[in-house]
C-alpha cells in the first residue's frame, strides 16, 4: 500500500492522581489521536489504591492503539503529552496529573536505555493488569500468560472498577 507507513499494535497504559483525574485521562487520548497514536479500544476506567500509599487514589486505565511510530519515537510523543497535560519533573512519588507507560509494542522485547518494553513492572501491579484484562483477553505478548491469569496472582484489593467510559 504506497504512501501508508507500517501500523504497529500497542497497548498503553494511563494513570492519574492529581486534579480532574478523569478529564486527564480524556485528554491523553484525544492528544494521542492528534499525535498518529490511534486508539482502538479503551478498558474501563478504575479507580485503584496508590502504591506507594502516601498519595491521593489514582484513576487507571489501558487503551490498545495503533501506531506508525517507532518506539522511541512514541516514548517522546507520550512524554510531550505528559509535560502538555501539566505534568512536571520534581517530587520523584508525588501525585502527578498523567503518566503515560508503554505496556507492549507489538510482541516486541526491547531493552534500550531509556526504554523498556515490555514495561517491566505488569505482573506485579494490579492497577495495570486489571484493566489490561479488559482489552487484552489471550496470552500477553512476551510474557506468555494471559493478564487475568497475573492478575490472580497479586490480588484484586484496592481496584475498583468505576462507570465512566473513555471512548
Ligand atoms: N521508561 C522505560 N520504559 C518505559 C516504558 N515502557 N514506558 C522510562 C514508559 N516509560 C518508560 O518514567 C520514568 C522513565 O521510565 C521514563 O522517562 C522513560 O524513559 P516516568 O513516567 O517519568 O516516571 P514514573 O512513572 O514515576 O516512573 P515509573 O518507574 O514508570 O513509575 P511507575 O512504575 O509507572 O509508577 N499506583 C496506582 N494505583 N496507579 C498508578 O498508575 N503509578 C505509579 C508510577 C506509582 N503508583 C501507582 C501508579
Ligand atoms: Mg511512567
Amino acid at each position: 500500500v504506497t504512501g501508508q507507513a507500517e501500523r504497529h499494535d500497542v497497548v498503553i497504559a494511563l494513570g492519574s492522581n492529581m486534579g480532574d483525574r478523569l478529564e486527564h485521562l480524556r485528554a491523553a487520548i484525544r492528544e494521542m489521536a492528534a499525535e498518529l497514536i490511534q486508539v482502538q479500544r479503551a478498558s474501563s476506567v478504575w479507580e485503584t489504591a496508590p502504591v506507594p500509599a502516601d498519595q491521593p487514589p489514582f484513576l487507571n486505565a489501558v487503551v490498545v492503539a495503533k501506531t506508525a511510530l517507532y518506539p522511541h519515537q512514541l516514548l517522546a510523543t507520550l512524554k510531550a503529552i505528559e509535560h502538555r497535560l501539566g505534568r512536571r519533573k520534581g517530587r520523584r512519588w508525588g501525585p502527578r496529573p498523567i503518566d503515560l507507560d508503554i505496556l507492549f509494542y507489538g510482541d516486541r522485547k526491547l531493552e534500550e536505555e531509556p526504554l523498556t518494553i515490555p514495561h517491566p513492572r505488569i505482573a506485579e501491579r494490579g492497577f495495570v493488569l486489571a484493566p489490561l484484562a479488559e482489552v487484552c483477553a489471550g496470552p500477553l505478548p512476551v510474557l506468555g500468560a494471559p493478564a487475568k491469569e497475573l492478575l490472580a496472582k497479586v490480588g484484586e484489593e484496592g481496584l475498583e472498577r468505576t462507570d465512566e467510559a473513555l471512548l
